[in-house]
């Protein structure tokens, strides 16, 4: 009996190793639990030498770090540039009773016989002549985001959602507006700025398939996946980002200048992504982006590198797994993602019920981020305990900790909005 137990075991402990089910540790809630770490040092170079001015940063640092995020982490974007066509699928005149207008465009790319279309949704505040503009991509197609009958249903492949009335992986009218909540359009043009939004799964849907979505069109012959260097999806919305900033940048109406970008969870670390390799970004924003995005690794608090890559193995690129359970062989760690942003703005955004994304770790992120910004002259977040909740800190990098959960709420919004006019007025008083 015994034996047939101990057997039993056996097989069972194999099964589960052979299939990737190997047990994981607990998820970790509790701050004195936290590993001790040491977080690798912006301002040196691997060899040890010190990093002394921001020409120093820009110039040896910085690029070493940049190809260490895209090697570990989040994979190469393709090298090579291709045309896109832009049409205006539909304008209107009077947006939000009047507020604004709107434009949406296709954004289409073909190559090696593959076509992406991609659709963005722009809202533009009436009387303001090149306005500012945020920019974020959404979870369920942009008629979710609105109740505006106007704005054309996605046709991508969407994930079945019955809250949304979406079944079939298919967008319908029962969407529309599903999502307002986290996108108070008016609330934005009437502070005087634009509102730039585009579908996620235009880009590239958010499933373990790299048969679709923007990867094809970049293989070599005979691949079929991403080699372990290469662009995961997170990787490929943050490509979508620079994307629609090429087009922000040709639009008359639109300051190219003074772009938000703004991504919430998954998309606050395309967000990030995006933001520390396009530096035409002029304002990076991370809404609850936590691990992979502005969490710090190391503190494995909350979600951590082996779960994110277990539930999730198409966002990161195939070599980020090798790091599973090995947060401390990491060669970066994402302060120095904050850090690549310097000297422009960043901000922070964090929840306090939302300890899955470890509020604390993306608050130390900005905090060890802040050597960088000073190297510019600029401020970061020079306390090393975190702002009391609903108290926000608006310097360079910014931070705030609202109550409630995993989401984007008005309370979020307004601080953007508040962070973006500070920044800009500064930038116009110089
Ligand atoms: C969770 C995931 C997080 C975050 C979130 C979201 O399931 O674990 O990393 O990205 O999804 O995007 O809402």
């Amino acid at each position: 009996m015994n034996v047939l137990i101990r057997v039993i075991c056996l097989i069972l402990f194999l099964f589960s190793h052979r299939y990737g089910m190997a047990q994981q540790p607990q998820v970790n809630y509790d701050e004195s639990k936290v590993p001790e770490y040491t977080l690798p040092d912006p301002l040196h170079l691997p060899d040890g030498h010190p990093v002394h001015s921001a020409n120093e940063w820009m110039n040896d640092r910085r690029p070493q770090l940049v190809r260490s995020f895209e090697h570990e982490m989040y994979g190469k974007m393709p090298g090579r540039q291709l045309t896109p066509t832009y049409t205006m699928l539909e304008e209107g005149n009077a947006a939000f009773a009047g507020l604004g207008t709107r434009k949406q465009v296709e954004i289409a790319f073909e190559n090696q016989g593959r076509q992406l279309k991609m659709l963005l949704l722009i809202y533009l505040p009436k009387g303001v002549d090149r306005a500012p503009v945020f920019v974020g991509l959404n979870f369920y197609g942009n008629q979710t985001i609105t109740q505006d009958p106007q704005v054309i249903l996605t046709s991508s492949w969407v994930p079945n959602n019955d809250n949304f009335g979406i079944d079939a992986n298919a967008a319908n009218e029962a969407s529309r507006g599903v999502r307002v909540s986290r996108w108070p359009v008016a609330d934005i043009l009437r502070a005087g700025y634009g509102l730039a939004t585009m579908y996620y799964g235009d880009i590239d849907p958010d499933r373990d398939d790299f048969t679709d979505g923007v990867h094809p069109l970049f293989y070599q012959n005979g691949q079929s996946r991403p080699k372990d260097d290469e662009w995961g999806a997170i990787g490929a919305w943050a490509w979508g980002l620079m994307r629609i900033m090429d087009y922000l940048q040709q639009d008359p109406d639109v300051d190219a200048d003074r772009v938000v970008l703004m991504g919430h969870s998954r998309l606050g670390k395309a967000a990030l992504w995006a933001g520390a390799m396009d530096p035409r970004y002029a304002i990076v924003i991370s809404n609850d982006s936590g691990c992979g995005g502005a969490a710090i690794s190391r503190r494995a608090f909350g979600e951590t590198v082996q779960r994110i890559n277990t539930a999730f193995p198409h966002w990161f690129c195939t070599n980020f797994k090798r790091y599973n359970g090995h947060e401390a062989d990491l060669p970066v760690d994402q302060h120095e993602l904050i850090a690549l942003i310097a000297p422009r703005p960043v901000y922070i955004a964090s929840a306090e019920d939302d300890q899955w994304a470890d509020p604390t770790g993306e608050y130390l992120a900005g905090v060890n981020a802040s050597p960088v910004y000073a190297l510019f002259g600029k401020m970061g977040l020079q306390d090393p305990r975190p702002p009391a909740v609903n108290q926000p800190v608006h310097y360079d990098i910014g931070y705030h900790r609202r109550t409630g959960g995993h989401d984007v709420k008005m309370y979020d919004w307004q601080q953007f909005i508040a962070f973006a006019d500070r920044q800009f007025r500064a930038v116009r008083q110089r």
